[in-house]
């Protein structure tokens, strides 16, 4: 396989055509306070289990992204300790008995240097990867994640992680909006609630492809392996 050469996989609503080698592979927001029993999201009363189960072939088409050294790039949700960058109505909606600041089991909420923010260790990036902290749900607004890869030359994305209908779905959004080509590899991204799960892929696939593609990681895989 020639990364530099177009490539197509099967996808919903059709083919999505990509060349490796401007295309990144963007992991949102798989922090141990998403999806570690124990964490943030365990002690709001969500199934961890429901975003666990997409660690593995996270890991499986990360291994194979790295090894053709192709880029990626992690996020992660997370304020200052000071929470200057937090807006009130963001601390304050949920009225959850803990609130964003707060110490939760992993540390204070959601703020950036605590344990409970940290990525996962299954998915720990590698220092050349860039991780962007991002303050909201989509990964451009309050970043320089437009800029790094308006610089390395990236046309297209594969968008992972967690949540499906949150940050995956708002980071998509973003994207599209500044002409990003993006695709969702299904098994790779994960929400704790099944029914939005299933929304939130068809919202991006439905009308023609109105915010990206849809696909499942073996056919990434499939596609890098080559004929
Ligand atoms: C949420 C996220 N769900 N990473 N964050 O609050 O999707």
């Amino acid at each position: 396989m020639n990364p530099a050469l177009p490539l197509h996989l099967d996808a919903e609503p059709y083919p999505f055509e990509f060349r490796p080698t401007t295309c990144a592979l963007l992991i949102v927001d798989m922090q141990r306070d998403f999806l570690e029993p124990g964490g943030f999201g365990e002690t709001l009363g969500n199934d961890v289990a429901q975003l666990r189960r997409t660690i593995a072939p996270n890991q499986k088409l990360l291994a194979a992204w790295r090894a053709l050294g192709l880029q990626v790039m992690h996020t992660r949700e997370g304020h200052r300790p000071d929470l200057m960058d937090l807006p009130p109505a963001k601390r304050h909606r949920g009225r959850g008995a803990r609130l964003i600041g707060d110490l939760g089991p992993m540390g204070r909420i959601l703020i950036r240097g605590e344990p409970g923010h940290s990525i996962i260790p299954e998915l720990a990036p590698l220092p050349a990867e860039p991780v962007i902290d991002k303050p909201g749900k989509g990964a451009f607004y309050a970043t320089d994640l437009h800029a790094i890869l308006q610089n390395r030359g990236i046309r297209q994305l594969i968008v992972t992680g967690v949540t499906t209908e949150v940050c995956v779905h708002t980071t998509v959004r973003e994207a599209n909006d500044r002409g990003y080509d993006c695709l969702v590899p299904s098994d790779c991204v994960g929400s704790y609630f099944p029914e939005f799960q299933t929304a939130a892929l068809k919202m991006i696939s439905a009308q023609g492809g109105i915010f990206g593609w849809v696909t499942s990681s073996d056919k990434i895989l499939s596609a890098l392996a080559g004929p």
